[in-house]
């Protein structure tokens, strides 16, 4: 199977405008109502995550790909996951930040908020809009284990790139 990403994360925390720089396309802006596939990624609507009646869709579409990406918006205070939601799920993990690049964003709270959730898992600080991180994420998702994500986070030697 080729690796393939699911992106979880609240209503406008930037799932789609990261599918789109990780892909290099334009999508249509709309809002995403449903899951989309697009090649090797699965953009999920922000629903799945914000209501509880939704996690079991987001359990049955993970049997679907090889990863997950656990989005969390350095804009917004507030976490939309459960403390070790991703815990709970037997996917490679990839805890990224987006709007790195907005003026009062809090990086740093948004990477307390994805330890709560996945644990030990690598971390990406991207902005999608400026292409920052980008690389790392299709990285991450070439590999095929939490060694070789260790691995690669290791060789990267990127600050912006690392392992919680
Ligand atoms: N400054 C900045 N804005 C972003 C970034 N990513 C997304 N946005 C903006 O955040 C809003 C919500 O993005 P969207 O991708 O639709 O969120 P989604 O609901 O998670 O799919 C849009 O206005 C985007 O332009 C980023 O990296 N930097
Ligand atoms: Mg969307």
């Amino acid at each position: 199977m080729m690796n393939k990403v699911m992106i979880i994360g609240a209503i406008g925390a930037g799932k789609s405008t990261l599918t789109k720089a990780l892909l290099n396309k334009e999508l249509n802006a709309v809002k995403t109502q449903a899951l989309n596939y697009e090649e090797w990624i699965v953009d999920t609507p922000g629903e799945y995550l914000e209501n509880p009646l939704f996690y079991k869709n987001i359990m049955a579409t993970s049997l679907e790909v090889s990863h997950l990406i656990y989005l969390q918006d350095a804009t917004r205070q507030l976490s939309n996951f459960p403390p070790f939601f991703g815990t709970g799920m037997a996917k490679l993990p990839i805890g990224v930040v987006t709007k790195c690049d907005v003026e009062n964003a809090n990086i740093e709270q948004a990477i307390y908020w994805l330890k709560q959730v996945i644990g030990q898992a690598p971390i990406v600080i991207t902005s999608a809009v400026e292409q920052i991180g980008t690389e790392h994420i299709r990285q991450l998702v070439g590999c095929n284990s939490v060694q070789e994500m260790r691995d690669y986070v290791e060789r990267a030697n990127d600050p912006q790139c690392f392992f919680a």
